[in-house]
């Protein structure tokens, strides 16, 4: 493929994320549920003109199609039933029907033109939510379009990024044509709490627009309801995987901060002592998404009378799932019985398009009907007209402590399938003929004591600009900054000596995890409590010739994070998105270039004093683990496009069963059971 050609095309993606807010007031008229909200050809064609004239500048409809009408029946039916101004909510069936059909369509669409000419015309016909899930989301998946890159998604929509008062200074710098920073000036922090709130302590994590992004950006890569009814290679298996290590690592934080580990939100009953205000608006600021005041007790959700939630309907979902954990077996459709196993019980939670029975195990899924009904916990029948929380928006769900809460139960019910499973054996776990002699971490400042890794917390200005801000005269080089808090590290590598006794050179698998020592008493954790917290940091193959081994990993390489994100105007300036990252990385088209937990976050910030982790490492023969792809960054909670997941073993290998610990006491013990593995002290300090 020309330069030209994929110019052409990241260009052209981008302009479909312009100025998505500046839809033609001529179609903001409320639109009644069941009815067909497509305008009347009529409407769209005066409604184009009427906007071609002022917003010359915003590349909002392309000059060709400026006179091109949609024809009221080229879209199947099913699309455009959600208002524009509306708030849309993956988790919702209706929402969920109606974004799955435009993303099938899109993805079906034959060629890149008919998908960008569709798209353009899609942009006057949906509600803003649904058009922006759906054409990530076709993005993401078509193949012609898999060397393009999203534009980051908090300056696409920034309003579901930061708070209402962080908008409105941009609205100013905008108006004003000069951003804060470029007068010196730090904009005044702005937080949407304070200490009298215990949960206030992590908001700058939860809030973190980076890994709020990331969440966003895995659940259109792994759509629940599938793309075209298919769901990819191990996907219940991943949307557990991914959801347990956010929560191990938002527990290590809780840890650090004096928190106690996240609570299983599991008795519906009790009123919630938690509260959470986002400050957040929506589209338009029409509305903002509803503050959950401590001390709420659930109710059924009637928001939507033809769907409602139901806490008997979940406690039943909640029930057949139990009893299909303690029997090994779910029940088809049919009738027939299978094994669970956890990829299946992934895709019944979260009634993913390959889930075994949608009657019996929910088909909307008690995990996704438990985000609708927290996010409506504040007007539950809609009596006051009031916006649903953020629970209800994958780009925003992570900033509520709730949210924690309610995958800890989910992980719970994983949880009680994982301990049903034999313990790992001998075989399952040693690599013959291969040890590991040392391990150590040294940060790049030689000045820094080895096996110590260095956290700090950053002010980081961002460029939010979008067209959402600048008015056409704008020039194009406007900035719109706004200050965010973001933890960071410094940047280190791992030395391994590994000895191999094979005369033949061996591929390996090299995992590398880490786990707060100590729990909240203070006290060193057993390892059959502890495995819940271990976080994947890195996963890499590597080949040991005979005799003894010195590898170096770097820190940036890890599998499990994402660089950078490039910014709109990087990407504009770049062109294409087969040019490399800012650290000399490729973005390859053949994975998920922009999924992966963000760079910054990779390591846990730790305490001031040091506080004391536990780094494991793990060589295992490739050549058994191996499927038919390669890691690479991004790969450990994103998979790679298109292809299977590069590691066969269960993911969490080689945590995620029961440990035994009259066998194996502390992850030391275990360690030194098995000349493969090495565990080694580390402190994290925050500096
Ligand atoms: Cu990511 Cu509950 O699955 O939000």
């Amino acid at each position: 493929m020309t330069a030209t050609i994929m110019d052409f095309k990241q260009n052209s993606v981008l302009s479909l994320f312009s100025a998505v807010e500046h839809s033609s007031p001529a179609l903001l008229q409320p639109v009644s549920r069941k009815a067909k909200a497509r305008p009347p050809a009529s409407a769209l064609s005066s409604a184009l003109e009427e906007i071609s004239a002022p917003l010359v500048g915003y590349a909002f409809v392309p000059s060709s199609f400026k006179t091109a009408v949609p024809e009221a029946d080229i879209f199947p039916s099913g699309i455009g039933i959600l208002a524009k101004g509306h708030q849309f909510s993956i988790f919702k069936k209706s929402h969920a029907d109606e974004a799955a059909t435009v993303v099938n369509y899109l993805v079906s669409c034959d060629c890149f033109e008919k998908f960008q000419e569709d798209a353009t015309r899609l942009r006057e016909i949906l509600n803003e939510g649904i058009y922006l899930y759906a054409i990530s989301t076709a993005v993401l998946h078509r193949k012609d379009t898999s060397s393009t890159l999203l534009p980051p998604l908090w300056q696409v929509n920034p309003r579901n990024y930061f708070p209402g008062p962080i908008i409105k200074r941009a609205f100013d710098q905008a108006r004003r044509g000069k951003s804060d920073a470029s007068d010196g000036s730090t904009p005044p922090a702005f937080t949407t709490g304070s200490n009298r709130d215990p949960e206030f302590k992590l908001a700058w994590w939860r809030e973190d627009c980076g890994f709020n992004a990331h969440h966003y950006h895995w659940h259109q890569s792994y759509p629940w309801r599938g793309v075209n009814g298919v769901t990819k290679d191990r996907q219940g298996e991943l949307f557990y995987y991914m959801h347990q290590q956010m929560l191990a690592r938002y527990d290590a934080e809780r840890l650090a901060v004096g928190l106690m580990r996240v609570d299983s939100y599991s008795n519906w009953h009790l009123p919630i002592p938690e509260g959470y205000n986002p400050q957040l608006t929506d589209y338009y600021g029409a509305y903002q998404f509803a503050a959950r005041p401590a001390g709420m007790i659930l109710a059924d959700n009637w928001r939507d009378p033809s769907d409602p939630t139901l806490i008997i309907q979940q406690g039943y979902h909640r029930d057949r799932l139990l009893d299909a954990i303690n029997t090994g077996k779910f029940e088809k459709t049919d009738g027939h019985k299978v094994d669970v196993d956890i990829n299946g019980l992934g895709a019944a939670i979260e009634a993913n398009a390959s889930t075994p029975n949608p009657d019996l195990y929910g088909s909307v899924g008690i995990h996704n009907r438990g985000h609708d009904i927290l996010a409506g916990i504040t007007d539950p029948d809609y009596r006051y007209n009031q916006a649903g929380g953020v629970m209800g928006d994958t780009s925003a769900a992570i900033r509520d402590p709730i949210f924690f809460r309610w995958h800890k139960f989910v992980d719970d019910l994983f949880f009680l399938h994982k301990i049903k499973l034999t313990p790992y054996n001998q075989t399952d776990l040693e690599f013959q003929n291969v040890q590991v002699d040392s391990v150590q971490v040294q940060v790049n400042d030689p000045a820094r004591p080895a096996n110590t890794l260095i956290t700090r917390m950053e002010d980081v200005v961002v460029d939010i600009a979008n067209d959402m801000f600048l008015n056409p005269n704008d020039k194009p080089n406007t900035e719109v900054n706004v200050t965010v808090k973001q933890v960071n590290h410094g940047r280190f590598n791992y030395k391994l000596g590994v000895t191999s006794n094979s005369r033949t050179p061996l591929k390996a698998a090299i995992r590398i995890f880490i786990a707060p020592s100590l729990d909240e008493h203070g006290t060193q954790y057993q390892l059959d409590s502890q495995r819940r917290l271990f976080i994947e940091m890195d996963k890499f193959v590597t080949t040991l010739k005979t005799g003894s081994n010195a590898i170096t990993r770097r820190s940036t390489r890890s599998s499990v994070i994402k660089p950078r994100e490039l910014t709109i105007a990087e990407l504009k300036k770049r062109g294409t998105a087969a040019k490399e990252a800012d650290d000399g990385c490729a973005c390859r088209p053949d994975r998920y270039c922009e999924c992966g937990w963000p760079e910054h976050m990779l390591v846990p910030r730790g305490t001031a004093a040091g506080m004391p982790f536990d780094l494991f490492v793990m060589v295992t023969n490739w050549a058994n683990d191996s499927s038919t792809d390669d890691l690479d960054r991004g790969t450990s909670y994103c998979g790679v496009k298109d292809k299977t997941y590069p590691d066969k073993r269960p993911m969490g290998f080689p945590f995620d069963r029961k440990i035994d610990s009259a066998l194996y006491k502390h992850v030391a013990d275990f360690s030194k059971g098995f000349s493969n593995m090495k565990t080694l002290p580390i402190k994290i300090t925050c500096v």
